[in-house]
């Protein structure tokens, strides 16, 4: 299995978030990623490839053009107003001016006026701490993803036989909405996948592919090319994170092209979402499934039988996904530091996710793009992503 990744993806590194009321060492580190990497280096079954390049065009289908510019730039601006370099985080919300009273767009140019104002703007809690490289690391994690879109389309249109792929991506993204920045995520991956590969023909990325190398002053000018595909794949995004994916449940709320279903521990982070009511909008009404479990009973066998339900429910199977994408978080795991289900305590919980993924009949057959999202385990995470990926390392 072909594991795509950077080095650039290290370069976030920041000290502390507040969580819980305490201000804390920083969960999500770059000590996550190079756990996983080892792993997979010590495993000759996958292969490391490095990504390429497709420019902004691809993250601004997903992400709004001014919130781009935010993540581009406000780290040095934050620094210029002399504020201090290794907390660069919220410090009023935009929330209590979003009643609709004032005009949004007032909202968002006075927010824009200043670096405090811009963070409470587009972030919505306390764990996106901004850093010199964050914006680097954040491009490096989606042209990860993307270019794993690619090489898995490339698949598809060859008929090679292995059809699945690991995006090892980081920061994650699946709280990251159009324009929001939230729990560790900047940039949505999976949705920008997502929509490349419904956006993308194999022509067009062949296009937009070039070596991979990080110019911010480059990427400001950057002109990028869109994509031209006509028929609307349809997309099945399965998030096994223990966290909801908000962002991701947003984005694709009124979109009946993209299934969202999420399983995760509730009540917990992001605390406003992931109710089991929230089934879409408009279009997309019965396109979007959660499935909140609690996080104190939820055993092995529940938490395999939820999954194995929902993946073999009727109208994700009669939706007929022409690509699995899975936000693979892996902090369900018992010992997680900040997550975990009580009962989640066997290692082949996540082989048999894995299988569930290949065998379900909403999934079989289908190819499958693997995004690294969450997991905080870090001396566990390989030996849990090496589990889920196993069955599928050989296949179709
Ligand atoms: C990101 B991902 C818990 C604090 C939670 C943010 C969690 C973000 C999780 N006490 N802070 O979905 O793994
Ligand atoms: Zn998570």
């Amino acid at each position: 299995m072909q594991v795509v990744y950077s080095d650039d993806e290290l370069l976030h590194n920041p000290l502390n978030e507040m969580t819980g009321g305490e201000w804390k060492p920083y969960v999500e580190s770059p000590k996550r990623l190079v756990s996983i990497k080892n792993f997979i280096d010590r495993h000759p079954e996958f292969e490391v490839v490095d990504p390429n390049d497709y420019s902004l065009g691809p993250i601004l289908d997903v992400h709004r053009q001014d919130y781009v510019c935010f993540l581009q730039s406000i780290y040095e601006e934050w620094v210029a107003e002399g504020k201090p370099a290794e907390a660069c985080l919220g410090e009023t919300f935009s929330l209590p001016a979003m009643t609709g009273k004032i005009d949004p767009e007032v909202v968002r140019k006075t927010a824009n006026k200043s670096a405090s104002g811009k963070m409470g703007y587009y972030t919505c809690d306390l764990s996106v701490c901004f850093v010199k490289n964050t914006w680097r690391a954040t491009y490096a994690s989606a042209q990860v993803a993307i270019s794993a879109a690619h090489r898995l389309t490339e698949a598809i249109v060859t008929k090679d036989k292995s059809q699945s792929i690991y995006a090892l991506c980081r920061p994650p993204g699946h709280h990251s909405s159009h324009q929001m920045a939230a729990g560790y995520c900047f940039v949505n991956n999976a949705a920008v996948v997502t929509r490349f590969l419904q956006n993308y023909t194999f022509e067009d990325m062949n296009k937009a592919k070039k070596p991979y190398g990080f110019d911010l002053e480059a990427i400001r000018k950057q002109e990028f090319s869109t994509g031209t595909a006509t028929e609307n794949k349809k997309i099945l995004i399965v998030d096994i994170d223990y966290h909801h994916g908000n962002g991701t449940q947003d984005i694709f709320y009124d979109d009946s092209s993209v299934f969202y279903v999420s399983l995760h521990g509730f009540p917990d982070y992001p605390y406003f979402t992931g109710s089991a009511e929230e089934t879409g909008r408009g279009e997309g009404i019965g396109y979007n499934i959660n499935i909140p479990l609690d996080p104190k009973t939820t055993t092995d066998a529940i938490y395999l039988d939820n999954l194995e339900r929902v993946l073999n429910q009727q109208s994700v199977v009669d939706f007929e996904a022409d690509v699995v994408v899975v936000s693979m978080g892996l902090d369900t795991w018992h010992e997680d530091p900040i997550a975990g289900m009580k009962g989640l305590v066997d290692m082949n919980t996540y082989r048999k996710m894995g299988s569930l993924i290949k065998t379900s009949a909403s999934c079989n057959g289908r190819p499958v793009l693997f995004v690294q999202e969450g997991g905080y385990t870090i001396e566990k995470l390989g030996d849990l992503a090496g589990s889920v990926l196993q069955v599928l390392l050989f296949l179709f």
